[in-house]
């Protein structure tokens, strides 16, 4: 029987992974380990919920003992855009929290799913259809934390046999909770400021192209991943996954089909142009689709569409 914690379960990933194994697994076999933001009661009330600070091992060995998980899904990380303000504070939760995870998973025999990122690539990696397999020297300090992860994960599976399991996710699309910190965050607060005062200013160019995906796409890709059979898999960790890519002018364009008097400004802020331009444009998945059958549901218009009716009833 699985038993899940899901650390980094109050952010942007977590608010909606941990709904979606509990209601797979059932409620008392995930726990939710929250750090920094409130739980909201659904996370808080809907099973079991504990704070975890991932940076401390103790903490983070107590509630994998008191629980008896066999299953972790790590997600918390400092962003992109955080992590320039904030280097050395970005390696210790990135990097620091992450191996706790891998020696927790190790000594207690868990499977570990961990995220990386399209900011694991820099601006020598092939920009279009990057492959799975490509240069990585990325120049922000997320991007650094995210490829000593790939390579972290991959040492533990073939010195130790841990069954460390990944995607590199771009840039994520939801309703539920808020991203924080990273460059891809206009594609989510967009929405927000469309529905409220049919207007909002891009930090970044208007045909700035990024790989993006809505958050159901995400979380699927995270349960199929830890599901499937690991004699499947040549790559374990860092599967490059995508779903869309689009410019900020392109997704007013699709925004305006549903709100046509949406306005857009554009005042650019350097540092977050600057790492949006040394990211790829978009990834090649063919590795994913091929070993595990990855198939994502949502592209631009079928997001925009969900996007705009869920978040419009959240807001009221
Ligand atoms: C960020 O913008 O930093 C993240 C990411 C692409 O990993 N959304």
């Amino acid at each position: 029987m699985k038993r899940i914690l899901v650390t980094g379960g109050t952010g942007q990933i977590g608010s909606e992974l941990v709904p979606a194994l509990r209601q797979k697994y059932g409620s008392d076999n995930v726990v939710c380990g929250g750090h920094r933001r409130n739980p909201d009661p659904e996370l808080a009330e809907g099973g079991p919920y504990e704070v975890v600070n991932v940076a401390n091992a103790d903490e983070y060995v107590d509630v994998v003992k008191k629980y008896g998980i066999n299953v972790i899904y790590h997600l918390p990380a400092i962003l992109s855009a955080k992590a320039e303000e904030n280097p050395m504070g970005a390696w210790h939760v990135n990097v620091t929290g992450l191996i706790n995870a891998l020696e927790i998973a190790r000594e207690y025999k868990c499977s570990l799913f961990v995220p990386s990122s399209i900011a694991a690539f820099g601006p020598s990696s092939p920009k279009w259809k990057t492959p799975q397999d490509t240069i990585q020297r990325p120049q922000t300090m997320y991007g650094v934390t995210k490829v000593t992860g790939e390579l972290l994960c991959d040492y533990y599976f073939l010195k130790y046999g841990v069954d460390t399991r990944g995607v590199r996710y771009p840039g994520l699309i939801s309703y539920k909770t808020l991203p924080g910190g990273g460059t891809t965050d206009y594609a989510v607060e967009i929405f927000y400021e469309a529905l409220k005062n049919k207007k909002y200013t891009c930090y970044l160019k208007k045909d700035t192209r990024m790989d993006m995906m809505y958050m159901p796409d995400a979380l699927k890709a995270a349960i199929d991943l830890m599901e499937v059979d690991p004699s499947k898999l040549v790559h374990r960790n860092a599967f490059n996954i995508t779903a869309m890519a689009f410019t900020p002018e392109e997704l007013v364009l699709e925004i305006k089909k549903h709100i046509p008097e949406f306005e857009i400004y554009y005042d650019v802020d350097p540092v977050k142009q600057g790492i949006a331009d040394s990211w790829p444009d978009m990834l090649d998945d063919s590795c994913a689709r091929q070993e595990w059958g990855w198939n994502p549901e949502y592209d631009l218009p079928t997001m925009v569409k969900d996007m705009l009716e869920k978040l419009s009833k959240k807001l009221g």
